[in-house]
């Protein structure tokens, strides 16, 4: 598929996906999320990709949520069925089985904040902002926000930023804990890519499974998420991996892990 809206490059082991729309400071319309659900695909499949980096294109925005022109003409039965669509692909990135890192260059709000929700990890210049404004247009987040900002930050910090509808700065996001890390902007790709190869140094199973581990592991009571993490850390157990990483640890010499 050749991509109009995004920008998709392999390099290193990393995956980057570049929001591109300069227009409209790379808002979501419906066809930049089936590329977005495209190169998702690809990156699930190729074994090379370990690792995936959401950015935007230019200096201002990261995105600026769904297409407000498209929303502007959607029936009833249109925005239902781009919100579960939307959904779907988003979920699809929070569950690839691979990391993925938002590097958060400007303006992250409604679906672009929510994008960076379903990802692993959020870095933010600290030029950026990020809100859920959508109450403001008449309607609420419909790519997951009510449901992973809450989980993620709380039902406090969710309702005042879903009812108030205002944008905060990176240091605020940091501070409730919505992104990981705020840098300077000419130190956010630095800062996400080294976070990637930290990654990348590790088993890529345990990697996996780690991920499975704390996805399934929330949405269950701790028992059964304890369980969870007990079944994982088993089938750990049956990998080459876990036997060059705990023998390499003995020998004091660097891991060659091989993903299996
Ligand atoms: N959609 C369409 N166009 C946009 C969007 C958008 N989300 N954001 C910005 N633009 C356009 C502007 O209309 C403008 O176009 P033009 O040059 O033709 O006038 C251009 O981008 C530049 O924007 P501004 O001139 O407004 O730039 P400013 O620096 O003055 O302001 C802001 C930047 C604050 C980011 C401002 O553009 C803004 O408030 N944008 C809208 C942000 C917003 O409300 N986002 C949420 C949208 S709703 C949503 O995401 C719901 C997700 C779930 C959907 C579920 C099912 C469909």
């Amino acid at each position: 598929m050749a991509y109009e809206n995004i920008q998709y490059e392999k390099r290193d082991g990393i995956a980057y996906l570049t929001f591109q729309r300069p227009k409209v400071l790379n808002a979501l319309n419906r066809k930049t999320v089936e590329e977005l659900a495209d190169a998702l695909r690809d990156a699930r499949e190729d074994d090379s990709v370990r690792v995936l980096i959401l950015t935007g294109a230019g200096e201002k925005s990261f995105v600026a949520g769904a297409d407000i022109n498209e929303l502007a003409q959607q029936t009833p039965v249109d925005g239902k069925e781009f919100s579960l669509f939307g959904q779907a692909v988003f979920r699809q990135l929070e569950t690839l089985g691979k990391p993925s890192i938002a590097a958060i260059n400007g303006y992250a709000l409604g679906g672009g904040c929510e994008l960076a929700l379903a990802c692993s990890i959020r870095i933010a210049s600290r030029t950026a902002r990020l809100g859920q404004p959508e109450v403001k247009l008449g309607i609420i987040p419909g790519y997951g926000g009510s449901q992973r900002l809450a989980r993620l930050c709380g039902k406090g910090v969710a309702h005042e930023l879903i009812l108030t509808g205002e944008a905060i700065s990176a240091e605020e996001a940091l501070r409730i804990g919505l992104v990981n890390h705020v840098v300077e902007p000419a130190d956010l790709m630095p800062t996400a890519e080294a976070i990637a190869k930290k990654i990348m140094a590790n088993a890529p199973l345990a990697v996996k499974f780690a991920m499975e581990a704390i996805e399934h592991g929330l949405e269950m009571p701790q028992e059964e998420g304890l369980f969870l993490e007990a079944t994982l850390f088993g089938l750990c157990c049956a990998t080459e991996d876990m036997r060059e990483g705990t023998r390499a640890f003995l020998e004091k010499r660097p891991a060659q892990f091989r993903g299996r």
